[in-house]
């Protein structure tokens, strides 16, 4: 189905009510329904799922050091909207079909309100998975100022989950961020980018059947999902009225596994401010932005002079990444158009430095732990991934010390490049190094063929996802804490995430 680009507007999602807020703690409560919403102008209205009656869901607005909680509540049908597989792990036909539980994405937060992918719930918290503790979660938000997103986590099914619509931002702010003068207010817009495909009837499209049909399997988890069409902020190709002026946009690629390469058809300079994990040391002007399923990048794009231009977001990007095919359909993401007339004069800045980003030493760590990302079959002849060669189920191996330092060496066996996620922390991206994979599988020995490439200028500052690359060594270095108990670490390509890519880790004292 075709449908027309740059024909709706973009839509921004509402901002999160609090139903009680004091001088000790702020209260939410959000709740997870079905509804029919329009996606493209030309297009039916979908079902989706979504946050408080929003697809994305609201934007949850808090001070860094605020005391949050919120009652994530389950009013979903008890049918899924998507072709479940019961053969994946934890999604087996022994639980109930439809089940939710919520992580809020770079988040330092206590295990209990992590939303650890089984400690799901379902309507009326009638069923619980094994690892649920609490109705009511608690953020305590000691983070810096940054831009993160919520979504689903259930085990199994949270590429279904987020795929029918459960996804929304949430901002941390700071008072040393506002004194920076960046566009704010109105000029301050987030974008989430996803990729969809449409039945000719408007509802969702999500593969039913595997590529060489098993009798055994009605339904089939996919090795990788691409949609056809791009949305941002739940609109199919929108575009953007904007002033001749500076804005800040909060990217977000809250795909299941599509990489993007951002570009403006004007050729200009996007100017990065911030990465997952808040703002950056200096702003960087650069040409383009990859972002992996789940990174984000924090940009100012000017407008000024650009009266009556119009400005396509494109993108380059090949599906599978790096190695696959090239974008073409789906090569445009929305339009610019500077078509509103100045309204008060530009006083915002792209400032020159915006504050101090300390770099955790290597000689700080007192433990490295080597980590294979691997490709395997199973029983059905269906690819699927594995982390260091061990299953969900196998026995916790990765267990951090409180306040430790480790260096993870992320060793990646298979031919695509994976969005590497570990809860609670931020870390920092020390170096990739091409090495032979031939000479690895033989003798399990680290042969380098190159030279240790420091992160690229995008990715220097806090980040939660880093993009191990095929055929590379990521080594990325971090502190534990300043929770103990139990997280997850995982491959953020939902498909993969579901199918066995995801490990329990825990932190201990
Ligand atoms: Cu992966």
């Amino acid at each position: 189905m075709l449908l027309s680009k740059f024909v709706d507007e973009l839509p921004i999602p509402p901002i999160l009510k609090a139903r009680w807020k004091d001088q000790f703690y702020t209260y939410y409560e959000v709740n997870m329904t079905e509804f029919k919403q329009s996606l493209h102008s030309e297009l039916n209205d979908t079902t989706v799922w979504g946050y408080e009656g929003s697809y994305p869901g609201p934007t949850i607005e808090v001070e860094s050091g605020e005391k949050v909680f919120i009652k994530w509540i389950n009013n979903l049908p008890e049918k899924h909207l998507l072709p479940v597989d019961y053969t994946v792990h934890g999604a087996h036909l022994d639980v109930p079909e439809v089940r939710t539980v919520v992580h809020v994405h770079g988040a330092s937060v206590e295990p209990e309100s992590d939303g650890y992918p089984e400690a799901w719930f379902t309507k009326g918290f009638k069923q619980v998975g094994p690892y649920f503790r609490k109705q009511i979660y608690q953020y305590d938000n000691n983070m810096r100022a940054c831009n993160l997103w919520y979504h689903d986590h259930s085990i199994g099914i949270t590429r279904l989950n987020v795929y029918s619509g459960l996804a929304g931002f949430y901002f941390v702010r700071e008072q040393r961020e506002s004194l920076l003068n960046l566009p704010a207010g109105q000029y301050e817009i987030p974008l989430m980018i996803q990729d969809k495909t449409f039945n000719y009837d408007g509802s969702l499209y999500y593969p039913r059947k595997p590529e060489n049909p098993v009798v055994e399997l009605e339904t089939s988890i996919v090795p990788e999902f691409f949609g056809n069409t791009i949305l941002v902020n739940g609109k199919v190709w929108p575009f953007l009225k904007v002033e001749p002026r500076k804005y800040r946009f909060r990217l977000l690629n809250a795909s299941n596994t599509r990489f993007y390469r951002f570009k403006l058809d004007s050729g200009q300079l996007i100017y990065q401010i911030g990465t997952d994990g808040g703002l950056m040391e200096y702003p960087i002007g650069v040409k383009e932005i990859i972002l992996a399923p789940a990174e984000r990048a924090d940009v100012i794009i000017d407008f000024t002079n650009l009266e009556e231009k119009n400005i396509i977001v494109k993108n380059d990007a090949p599906a599978p990444f790096p190695d696959g095919d090239p974008a073409n359909a789906v090569g445009i993401v929305m339009e610019f158009r500077v078509s509103l007339p100045l309204t008060s004069i530009d006083t915002s800045v792209i400032p020159s430095y915006m504050e101090p980003f300390p770099k955790i030493i290597e000689q700080s760590a007192s433990k490295e732990r080597y980590l294979t990302l691997n490709d395997n079959m199973d029983q059905y002849g269906r690819e699927f991934m594995l982390l260091d060669n061990k299953p969900w189920d196998a026995p916790i191996t990765e267990n951090p010390k409180l306040g430790s330092t480790e260096i993870w060496y992320l060793i990646n066996l298979t031919t695509d490049t994976h969005p590497i996620h570990l809860h609670l922390i931020d870390f920092q991206i020390l170096d990739r190094r091409d090495f032979d994979v031939e000479k690895y599988n033989k003798e399990r020995i680290i042969h380098y063929t190159g030279p240790a490439l420091p992160p690229e200028p995008q990715e220097r500052g806090g980040k939660d996802t880093v993009r191990a690359n095929p055929r590379q060594v990521t080594r990325i270095i971090m502190k534990f804490g300043p929770y103990t108990g139990l997280y997850v670490w995982h491959c953020h390509i939902l498909e993969h995430e579901d199918y066995e890519m995801m490990r329990p880790y825990i932190v201990i004292r």
